[in-house]
């Protein structure tokens, strides 16, 4: 360890001087983490509710993927793609089978991920659908959080993220979230080339759409020969209960065919937690029609399909399938949602709670602009339980899915005590 801290004020002050300032975290400095559980400098332990905004699902230093790294990283790290490696083939077969795709682009970070989709949709439009070159549209939604590279932002709804970093990217139309009838309207554009969502919206406060409207995302896509791109890396590998969140309400543990419930996308981005958050490893899934349209040279990243990445990847969604982490998602989701539902009802502060698997979001009761949710996740993290505010008034609870439920129980009394002594003092 080149400086190990001795405190976590020291912590602050170094990353406040030596570090620029895009991001203000909660006053915490965590240096152990282990399953739901992390440590801050002073040896503080506390409940991780935000789980690296999903990036953890299979809790934190899981041995078997860190057992993974460790054993990889005395191998072979990178060799970039200039020459074959023993690692790369072998994952690439897992995780299309895995996922049900005939190929994989490997990528490190979910903004990678999107910037490879969108440049592959625009590829596939011009080379197979015919639309005119630079000509391309993909249809996004309000309120989307897709990463932060310029193109992104973009077509971002979030002025913060957008401000003094243009000019922006063209060929993107925004349409409202979750309105199938807009949907179908942008989709008859002449050159609309993809439909690029989120099935859940993570960032704008864990929007959860009408039960139809994935499915509508894909028939219309299909009616109208545009691409349906999923961006699953906040609500993949378990995270909502359901294998992928465009699973909907399927209950397997693997990919399946199933049309009653599962909406195939074109392309597939997954991010975050394939690789347990111990590695930036992020993949883009496409059958061969559409992924068929890169070529040598055409696309490309030095650490892209690392043997390390490939390693890690193996293990963290091996960990997914053999602990049952989507089936536990979906059974602790359910009882985190009915005892936040039961306290909004007796409190005055808590609006509602939403979400799907164990991705959800409680809305307190007051304005956006309030610190209110800021301060209730302060005063959570003193009664040992980390969250943080999402947009304004929504707090995000999003733990490992390697919770228990009796460890559920303890962190739904923490919240309620919480939010009740908060109540009490503010009344
Ligand atoms: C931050 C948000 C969450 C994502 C989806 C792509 C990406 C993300 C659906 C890009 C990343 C992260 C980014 C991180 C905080 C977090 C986040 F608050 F920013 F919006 F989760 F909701 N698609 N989300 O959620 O992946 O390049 O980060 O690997 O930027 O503060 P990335």
């Amino acid at each position: 360890m080149i400086h190990n801290v001795a405190t976590s004020k020291e912590a602050m002050q170094l990353e406040d001087k030596y570090g620029a300032h895009n991001y203000h975290p909660l006053p915490v400095v965590l240096s152990k983490g282990e399953g739901v559980f992390v440590w801050d400098v002073e040896g503080k332990k506390y409940f991780d509710f935000l789980s690296a905004y999903s990036a953890v699902n299979q809790g934190h230093c899981h041995p078997r993927i860190v057992g993974a790294l460790k054993e990889q990283a005395d191998t072979l790290t990178l060799t970039s793609r200039a020459f074959y490696n023993d690692a790369l083939g072998s994952y690439e077969k897992y995780v299309t089978e895995y996922f049900g795709f005939h190929k994989v682009l490997p990528m490190n970070t979910g903004a990678e991920g999107v910037e490879t989709a969108i440049k592959i949709c625009r590829k596939w439009g011009y080379e197979k659908k015919g639309v005119p070159e630079n000509e391309g549209e993909i249809i996004v939604f309000d309120q989307n959080f897709h990463g932060r590279t310029t193109t992104i932002i973009s077509f971002s709804s979030d002025a913060g993220a957008r401000k003094n970093f243009g000019p922006f990217t063209h060929g993107f139309v925004k349409i409202p979230y979750n309105d199938v009838e807009e949907l179908e309207r942008a989709l008859k554009r002449p050159n609309v080339v993809g439909v690029l969502v989120e099935p859940i919206q993570g960032e704008a406060g864990v929007n959860v759409p009408n039960d139809d409207f994935i499915p509508a995302v894909g028939e219309l896509c299909k009616k109208h020969n545009a691409l349906f791109i999923a961006d699953e890396i906040q609500t993949g590998i378990g995270r909502t209960g359901s294998f992928l969140a465009v699973c909907g309400n399927c209950t397997c543990e693997h990919h399946c065919e199933r049309q009653s419930t599962y909406t195939k996308p074109d392309m597939l981005i997954l991010g975050k937690a394939i690789s347990g958050g111990v590695y930036p490893v992020s993949a883009v899934l496409a059958d061969n029609e559409v992924m068929s349209v890169i070529t040598p040279g055409t696309h490309g990243s030095t650490f892209g399909g690392n043997p390390l990445a490939c390693e890690v990847a193996l293990a963290a969604l091996r960990v997914i399938d053999d602990e049952h982490l989507t089936q536990n998602a979906r059974k602790l989701g359910k009882i985190f949602r009915d005892r936040m539902a039961a306290f909004a009802e007796k409190s005055e502060m808590v609006t509602l709670v939403r979400g799907r698997g164990l991705l959800n979001a409680v809305v307190i009761n007051d304005h956006p602009d309030s610190s209110t949710a800021w301060d209730i996740c302060v005063a959570l993290k003193d009664n040992g339980l980390l969250a943080k505010p999402t947009h304004g008034n929504i707090i995000r609870f999003a733990p490992p899915l390697v919770m228990t439920e009796e460890q559920l129980h303890e962190c739904c009394d923490i919240i309620e005590r919480t939010i009740a002594e908060y109540e009490a003092v503010e009344a």
